[in-house]
């Protein structure tokens, strides 16, 4: 039977012929199918030994089949390429067409580019739901209930007053502590909400980039090292960077990174209000409560945190003065990355 149907499957040239053929013997009706039927009269011994062996036939006659189908996609397609006449002077259309093409977000530019830095040097990209609840994107963090930090971070509730719209990218730790197993790297890409009065640099539904490291003895000169190496790959070897005393919740000590000002590289100019300086991140060596929170044991485990203001970021990198271009899904805007 085999041999018949290799020999009949060899002749077809054609996707409707071979699909007749293949009904004639795995169809309803088919020769191998029909061998099946004859099963019923036999013993269970020998039901078993033919069952197995039918099997295997129906296998290599479908397997006879789907090779076969595939040559005869590809010699159709090679047929069509080779009759398609190109015509060499549509080249001008072409390029005015180019004009219209679109391009990448100045925010997806600087996930990429941090994707690929961070992913170079091991770390995981994770996120984690825009609904959290109080426990990850507040108590877990070290930020109690009657902690002024609530406040810090206006916050949209749901009626329940348990879930709320995650207002930084935080709760994205606890959520890797609770799944991963240490030690661990990633950073999260995230978009995130505030109750916030709308201007130049404030957005009500932003981003941001969390970051964190989870090993043994990690201290602050592990965080400078990663952060100075972001800063420099992204915004150029040229850009300075200072690290102030900061307060957040959830680590200890807590810093402010700043950056000097990528359009007048710290020399004063209405970007930076003439400070010369950019605040870039908050960051800090994770908490012992939020590594308790997390599952973790304080005194093996240690870790390190930041998180930037990803739209903040972008506005650096490409001198964008207001924020609201970001998503106002203005073409004009848009097309001004094009090349980037
Ligand atoms: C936080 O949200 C902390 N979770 C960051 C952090 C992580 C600190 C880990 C330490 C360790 P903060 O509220 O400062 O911190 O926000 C971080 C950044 O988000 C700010 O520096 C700023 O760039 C950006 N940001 C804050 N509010 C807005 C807003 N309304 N619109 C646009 N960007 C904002």
């Amino acid at each position: 039977l085999i041999e018949e149907i290799t020999a009949n499957v060899q002749h077809i040239n054609s996707e409707a012929g071979l699909f007749q053929l293949k009904a004639e013997y795995l169809g309803k009706q088919g020769k191998v199918t029909a061998l099946s039927a004859q099963l019923k009269s036999a013993s269970v011994e020998e039901k078993k030994r033919i069952g197995q062996e039918l099997n295997a036939l129906k296998e290599i006659v479908t397997k006879l089949f789907n090779d076969k189908l595939q040559a005869i996609t590809i010699e159709q397609a090679n047929a069509q390429i080779a009759q398609t006449q190109y015509d060499t002077s549509l080249r001008a259309e072409w390029n005015k067409r180019s004009r219209l093409q679109g391009g990448y977000h100045p925010l997806t530019l600087i996930k990429r580019e941090m994707e690929d830095l961070f992913h170079s040097m091991g770390f995981a990209i994770l996120d984690g739901p825009f609904i959290e609840d109080e426990f990850h994107n507040f108590t877990a963090l070290n930020i109690p209930q009657a902690h002024p930090a609530r406040d810090m971070q206006d916050t949209f509730w749901f009626a329940d007053k348990v879930h709320c719209l995650r207002t930084h990218a935080s709760p994205i730790e606890i959520r890797a502590m609770q799944e991963l197993t240490p030690p661990f790297k990633f950073i999260a890409p995230a978009k995130v909400f505030r109750n916030e009065e709308i201007d130049a640099s404030h957005e009500a539904a932003f981003h941001q980039i969390e970051g964190m490291v989870i090993d043994k003895n990690i201290g602050v000169q592990h965080m400078v090292y990663f952060l100075e190496k972001l800063v420099q790959e992204i915004l150029g070897h040229h850009t300075k960077t200072r690290l102030r005393s900061g307060f957040f919740p959830f680590v200890e000590p807590g810093f402010e990174l700043d950056v000097t000002c990528h359009l007048c590289e710290g020399a004063g100019c209405s970007f930076c209000k003439g400070s010369g300086w950019i605040e870039f991140c908050g960051c800090g060596l994770t908490h012992p409560n939020v590594l308790i929170a997390g599952g973790l044991d304080p005194n093996e485990w240690s870790g390190f945190a930041f998180g930037l203001g990803w739209d903040r970021f972008a506005m650096i990198r490409y001198g964008i003065e207001d924020i609201r271009h970001l998503q106002s899904a203005d073409l004009r805007f848009s097309q001004q990355f094009r090349s980037y």
